[in-house]
């Protein structure tokens, strides 16, 4: 397949420039994938990585514990049969290496990284409304047109930054869950200090704390884990998960959280069960592991009586782990609804309150001052620590985009249509930017679906965009104005029916200050959002201008 050649209208903004068809933009799930798919539409496609390798958020991500949190023979690519069948996995739920592995043999195997460019990140992206042509630059001086611009720049690619004073004070060292080393690091006789107890601080923390002299964890808000439950994949187990996948497979495309391996969504209402039917589904669920629990019933994210349930039930594991009464209550989340903030899955975690090499300290009582050349101080008090471990989160889902100069037709700029908030024609195309697509983004199912999938959807979706051109003889594809408004609204409506907006998360821009308070990911669950994308391409894109 062919477009329009990309260096055919040349201007003398962008004439001797390499042309290509399209650039994609970060080499995770979504970007190696999307090269996999313009190689074999035939177009010539150069993927930039600010990494020195493939795996975007499994390539910086290499904190100690890092790994999926649910079964990875789902969170894997299923668009090639016979990588299915040829990969193994070691664990149901792969650790950072193993993940990072897998993606460098997806790489290999179809022989995409030769038209990888590492260590280079996309500053820039222009468009030029003479040619239709974007102009991508980077930060290492390389400036290419393309017609396509994909952008798989992830959900959770840009970190926090450090948001206390006193960071170069510090005699000991910092790290940041985000940005690990990768040579090993060594916490043995140290005092450790970790800010957060989200995600990445409920994974690490079991483990620094078996390594580390003391460890101080420092928190501001609890969170939800449901213990993993990860252990060895038997040879039985995968060969039995092999011989099933084409109909695991079809159950995720078909469902609206696309994790079913072990069990499926449950379809019940809470509160249409008996108090007992509730209790054991619920211990179940939480035996079964990982997100599974999550899963448990259809009301508990839009109706406040049963997410108590659910709540509670929670809530009195977390208490029965947990021997000083103290801890215990510090560590129970009491002031929103179980799965308004991202759910954890972990090994240990609450248990480790309960080693005598661990305290856990209050920062929202008390809160952080600044860092000191011997520690943290928290209030008048000043915590020794020899390492400092941040573990602070995102800017999720619009981080990345905006921190990229894009500037789309008529000199529209990107950071000016996202000023109020992200918007986009179902999550993957704003207006005013031809031609630019955004993978797995704000407004698209994204976070709360299975990410490799929904990763995959997105860039055959992408593809079937620029086929669409291709058989019409177009030259660029757009969202228009009012449909995009009309999903935006959609997609707020839809959060404002949920309990999201009743705690304050990354799902609702709260973590980062000064971010807009909107819902980020679309709740309307992936099959009716898959329903409505395909029934836009199958009907020619009447939400779009195809010229
Ligand atoms: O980040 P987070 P994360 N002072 O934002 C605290 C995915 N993920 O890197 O809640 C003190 O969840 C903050 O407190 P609060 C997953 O989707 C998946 O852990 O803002 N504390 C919170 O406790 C996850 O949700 C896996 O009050 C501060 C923590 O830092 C997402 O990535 C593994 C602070 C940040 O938690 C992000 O997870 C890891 C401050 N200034 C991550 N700023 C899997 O298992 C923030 N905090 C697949």
């Amino acid at each position: 397949m062919t477009t329009p050649s990309a260096g055919a209208h040349a201007t003398s903004a962008n004439r001797g420039l390499t042309a290509y068809d399209a650039v994609v933009v970060g080499a995770g799930f979504a970007g190696i994938y999307a090269m996999y798919r313009l190689r074999k539409e035939g177009l010539k496609a150069i993927c930039y990585e600010a990494g020195e390798g493939v795996g975007g958020t499994w390539y910086w991500n290499r904190y100690p514990g890092a790994a999926c949190d649910f079964e990875s023979v789902e969170y894997s690519y299923s668009f090639d049969e016979q990588l299915q069948q040829e990969w193994k996995w070691s664990t149901r739920m792969a650790r950072q290496p193993e993940i990072k592995a897998y993606l460098d043999h997806v790489t290999d195997r179809y022989d995409l990284r030769r038209d990888m460019r590492f260590s280079t990140r996309v500053t820039a992206a222009h468009f030029d409304d003479a040619t239709s042509l974007w102009t991508v630059s980077t930060d290492r001086g390389d400036r290419v047109t393309a017609r396509h611009v994909v952008m798989a720049t992830g959900c959770l690619s840009t970190p926090k930054p450090i948001e206390y004073p006193g960071a170069d004070s510090f005699k000991g060292e910092i790290l940041r869950t985000a940005f690990w080393p990768k040579e090993p690091v060594d916490f043995a006789g140290k005092r450790v200090g970790v800010i957060g107890t989200g995600s990445s601080a409920i994974q690490a923390i079991p483990i620094i704390a078996e390594q580390a002299r003391h460890l101080t964890v420092f928190q501001r808000t609890p969170n939800f884990s449901i213990p993993a439950g990860n252990g060895p994949l038997t040879e039985e187990q995968d060969r039995l998960q092999k011989q099933a996948y084409a109909d695991l497979r079809r159950r995720e495309w078909d469902s609206d959280v696309g994790i079913c391996a072990k069990l499926a969504p449950d379809t019940r209402k809470a509160l249409d069960c008996t108090p007992e039917e509730r209790e054991a589904e619920y211990e179940k669920r939480w035996a079964a592991g990982g997100l599974y629990f999550y899963c448990s019933f259809v009301d508990l994210l839009v109706d406040k009586e049963a997410n108590r349930t659910i709540t509670e039930f929670a809530q009195r594991k977390i208490r029965a782990k947990v021997k000083d009464p103290k801890v215990a209550e510090l560590l129970v989340p009491k002031d929103y609804p179980f799965g308004a903030k991202r759910i954890c899955a972990d090994t240990g975690y609450y248990e480790t309150f309960n080693r005598d090499n661990v305290t856990l300290v209050d920062v929202k009582s008390t809160p952080i001052r600044e860092i000191v050349p011997e520690g943290l101080k928290v209030g008048d008090q000043v915590h020794e620590l020899d390492m400092l471990v941040f573990a602070t989160g995102f800017d999720a889902m619009t981080g990345t985009l905006l921190n990229i100069d894009i500037v789309g037709r008529g000199g529209k700029r990107f950071k000016d249509h996202w000023g109020d908030g992200p918007r986009s024609l179902y999550g993957i195309m704003p207006s005013g930017f031809p031609n630019l697509y955004i993978t797995t983004g704000p407004g698209s199912p994204s976070v709360l679906y299975n990410m490799v999938l929904g990763n995959e959807y997105h860039v055959d979706w992408i593809m079937g965009c620029i086929r669409h051109l291709e058989r019409h003889g177009s030259t660029t594809i757009e969202a228009k104005p009012e449909p995009e408004m009309q999903w935006r609204e959609t997609v707020n409506a839809i959060g404002k029916m949920t309990l999201f907006g009743e705690a304050s998360s990354w799902y609702m821009g709260d973590n980062v200050p000064g971010k807009p308070r909107v819902i980020l990911p679309y709740l309307g669950g992936f099959r009716s959002y898959k329903k409505i994308c395909d029934d836009e391409a199958a009907s020619g894109y009447p939400n779009c201008v195809v010229a």
